[in-house]
């Protein structure tokens, strides 16, 4: 396995409810190596091109709707086979699906309000590391 990068995002539900110390701190204890990382609110507009992936999906808007409905941490994390390790640290999409020890387990309230966000593929994790942090600011 080689040390790649992935991309992530503490959502609104778990910023507001106040989980964001304790899901860092379980990435952390995963072995992530955080590179990047900041508190941002997205626009609307943002949050569009973010999911543009859903845009025909019935939840599209909801989801949009609930991602802008407060502050997000996005983070550029790196480790062996972060991508993979990262998707197992935050569990499965519908929390009632997420494994014991999961982020989403631990803390999402259900399929759409689910905390966490993490790259599901090396290309997405390109492209949404590279729409949240420019290269010079990745340490
Ligand atoms: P993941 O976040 O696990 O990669 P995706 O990419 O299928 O899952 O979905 C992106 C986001 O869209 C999810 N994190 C969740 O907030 C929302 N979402 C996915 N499926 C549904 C659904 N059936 N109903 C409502 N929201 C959903």
């Amino acid at each position: 396995m080689s040390v790649e990068r992935t991309f992530s995002m503490i959502k609104p539900d778990a910023v507001a409810a106040g989980q964001a110390g304790e899901i860092l701190s379980m990435i952390e204890q995963a072995g992530f190596r955080i590179l990047g990382l900041r508190l941002t609110r997205l626009t609307d507009a943002q949050a569009r091109a973010f999911y543009e992936v859903h845009k025909e999906r019935p939840f599209y808007g909801g989801l949009v709707k609930f991602m802008t409905e407060g502050p997000v941490i996005v983070m550029a994390l790196e480790r062996e086979g972060a991508i993979t390790k990262l998707r197992e640290v935050m569990g499965a999409t519908n929390p009632a699906n997420a494994a014991e020890g999961t982020v989403r387990k631990r803390f999402a309230a259900n399929i759409e309000r689910n905390c966490i966000h993490g790259s599901d593929a090396p290309e997405t994790a390109a492209t949404e590391l590279r729409f949240f942090f420019s290269t010079a600011e990745l340490v």
